[in-house]
């Protein structure tokens, strides 16, 4: 088939079109596709997940506004159906591979899950289809790993016998639907009809920019747009550690430095963790590390962000120290385990870190979080007897928290702020209060 009566089957959505990963990239863009009259096919590796879809029942943690009415109308329409069986993809016209691409204690990436889903996907790729890689991957991934797998596995030549593109997914958990119908995309083709071809398929859920670029554009673009967001964060916590020593207030020099023209300054804080933020700039300094050259100013703010949790732990231990007490034998309340605000995600946590070395220095710690199963529960009861609690997530729910209550539970009235949720309300309750980036001098 050309590319001309693919983008013909595609325009009036004959096109057969299959998702391979139905995570929480895949499962959303498989619906709007069903959604926009499109026959798919989910591809997945656990069965319970192919069950639960195919039960019409989302497979996707957390709240997801809209998601689970879209997965069962599809379903019961029948435009949408899961497998875990490869062969199924014998006629599909267009694939979309929706893998996760995580990185290695090392920060390489480790591309199991792609080369296997390509491995997979060769041997029944049909002539005249069309691949669109919709994972996150390093800069060149395309020319050195995804193409000479699916010619090698398939005999077929790329804008000969298949076409191949990459379009790399911007969703955020909490708002999937919302993020793919209404962010702007990238369309990077392996050549560039094949990009035009992408974009009339992306138009029928896209409703903003669908940008046509080379392939290796796209995976810079997705790579560093998320490295630029984590550079910005480690300079807002590095301006937090100076404010802490020279007696400045970093939300106070933010909000001032944000009123000069051209400033973006974003928010200091406890850690940085998700699904994508602490893993994407490894994968754009990866694509250059074979040529012997290491970005300075991305493994910085990779090491800055990474020793926020840290500097928590020291901040506990100054607070504690003050009132007379040891970390070692402290009983400690840590309010939200997610990595995000409002979140259930607990991907890379700053949370997780923070926990794990205050446990090892003998701290007897308790967890509060409201969207998480483990660690719900009544607040004050956990606080209960506490000599500290520390604030790492700013659960909305958080700011509602009554401090002479809390005050009264606790065995010393310590609160270390990680993300200034609170003003000077905690002072006012009578609490030994921190808050990261304001020297305690003056809390
Ligand atoms: N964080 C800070 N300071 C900030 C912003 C974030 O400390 O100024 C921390 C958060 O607490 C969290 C981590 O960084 O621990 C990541 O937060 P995030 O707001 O970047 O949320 P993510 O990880 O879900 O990022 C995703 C990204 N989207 C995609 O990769 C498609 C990111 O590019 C988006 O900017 C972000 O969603 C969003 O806000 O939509």
């Amino acid at each position: 088939m050309s590319l001309a009566e693919l983008q013909r089957k595609i325009d009036n959505q004959t096109a057969r079109l299959a998702v391979i990963g139905l995570g929480y990239v895949g499962t959303p863009v498989a619906c709007e596709f069903a959604r926009a009259g499109f026959s798919v096919t989910g591809i997945e590796s656990q069965a319970e997940r192919v069950n639960s879809i195919n039960a019409g029942i989302s497979p996707i943690d957390g709240m997801e506004p809209g998601l689970q009415a879209l997965l069962s109308e599809a379903v019961q329409s029948g435009k949408l159906k899961a497998t875990q069986d490869y062969a199924d993809l014998r006629c599909q016209d267009v694939i979309l591979i929706c893998v996760e691409t995580p990185v290695d204690d090392n920060n390489i990436p480790r591309y199991i899950a792609l080369q296997n889903a390509l491995i997979d996907l060769a041997p029944v790729l049909k002539p005249g289809a069309l691949v669109i890689i919709e994972s996150t991957i390093a800069p060149g991934t395309m020319s050195r790993v995804v193409r000479p797998l699916l010619e090698q596995h398939s005999g077929l030549k790329v804008n000969q016998d298949f076409y191949l593109g990459n379009c790399p997914e911007r969703v955020m958990p909490g708002k999937l639907l919302t993020n793919l119908r209404t962010v702007s995309r990238v369309i990077g083709g392996m050549s560039p009809e094949t990009a035009e071809t992408m974009a009339a398929l992306y138009r029928h859920i896209v409703q903003a920019d669908l940008d046509p670029v080379d392939c290796i554009t796209a995976e810079l673009v997705k790579t560093v747009e998320n490295t630029y967001r984590d550079v910005q964060i480690a300079f807002a916590n590095e301006v937090a550690l100076i404010c802490e020593a020279v007696g400045g207030d970093v939300w106070r020099v933010r909000e001032l430095v944000n009123k000069s023209p051209g400033r973006q300054m974003h928010l200091p804080g406890a850690g940085v963790g998700g699904h994508c933020i602490p893993k994407d700039p490894w994968l754009l300094a990866y694509s250059v590390r074979d040529q012997g050259h290491i970005p300075q100013v991305i493994s910085a703010a990779r090491e800055v962000n990474n020793s926020m949790p840290i500097h928590m732990v020291d901040m506990v231990e100054e607070a504690l120290q003050a009132q007379g007490l040891e970390l070692r034998h402290a009983r400690l309340l840590v309010l939200g385990y997610a990595y995000l605000e409002d979140s259930d995600d607990v991907r890379n946590s700053p949370s997780e870190l923070l926990v794990k070395i205050l446990r090892a220095k003998g701290c007897m710690i308790v967890v509060h979080d409201p969207f998480i199963a483990e660690y719900k529960g009544d607040l004050l009861n956990k606080a209960q007897g506490c000599d500290a609690a520390i604030l790492m997530v700013k659960h909305q729910q958080y700011l509602s928290l009554d401090l002479a209550a809390l005050r009264s539970v606790m065995s010393t009235p310590i609160l270390v702020d990680g993300r200034a949720l609170f003003a000077n309300q905690p002072a006012a309750a009578g609490f030994t209060y921190r808050c990261l980036g304001v020297t305690s001098d003056s809390t």
